[in-house]
């Protein structure tokens, strides 16, 4: 027996090793392939840049490259107003959701990664409620 020569009955432990870790890195590929999947699925919600919440009322900024877009959605029908304030490179916006709770948001854009800052608020009797203000 050379030293080259394996015993018939290793060999076939050998194969049935191979397989088992074959099937194994298949796992693995499902795997990571699902967590491929489920992050694209995700990638939607976390293409905002900036996002301020008061309970469920919230605003938002989008740096879409040629501009920059701010967006206040009143969504608590509460009766109370909701806007957001906007600070930006060079002076200060503020504007609510026009159609208050009804479905819908209001927008407004901006210049290209001019908007510095944003705080969303709605307005109440006594000091507004206002979210932390939040920086691009
Ligand atoms: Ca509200
Ligand atoms: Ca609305």
């Amino acid at each position: 027996m050379s030293a080259n020569e394996t015993n018939p009955s290793e060999g076939e432990n050998k194969v049935d090793k191979r397989k088992m870790l074959r099937g194994s890195r298949r796992a693995l590929m499902v795997g990571i392939a699902a967590v491929g999947l489920s992050t694209l699925a995700i990638a939607p919600a976390s293409a905002r840049d900036v996002d301020v919440s008061q309970g469920d009322d919230y605003a938002y900024l989008d740096q879409l490259g040629s501009k920059d877009r701010v967006g206040v959605c009143d969504i608590e029908r509460d009766g109370h107003g909701v806007y957001v304030k906007v600070w930006l490179d060079n002076g200060y916006d503020e504007f609510s959701d026009g159609n208050g709770s009804a479905t819908g948001c209001s927008t407004r854009d901006y210049g290209a990664y001019s908007v510095d800052s944003i705080e969303v608020c709605e307005s109440v009797t006594g000091p507004d409620w206002c979210s932390d203000r939040k920086y691009s």
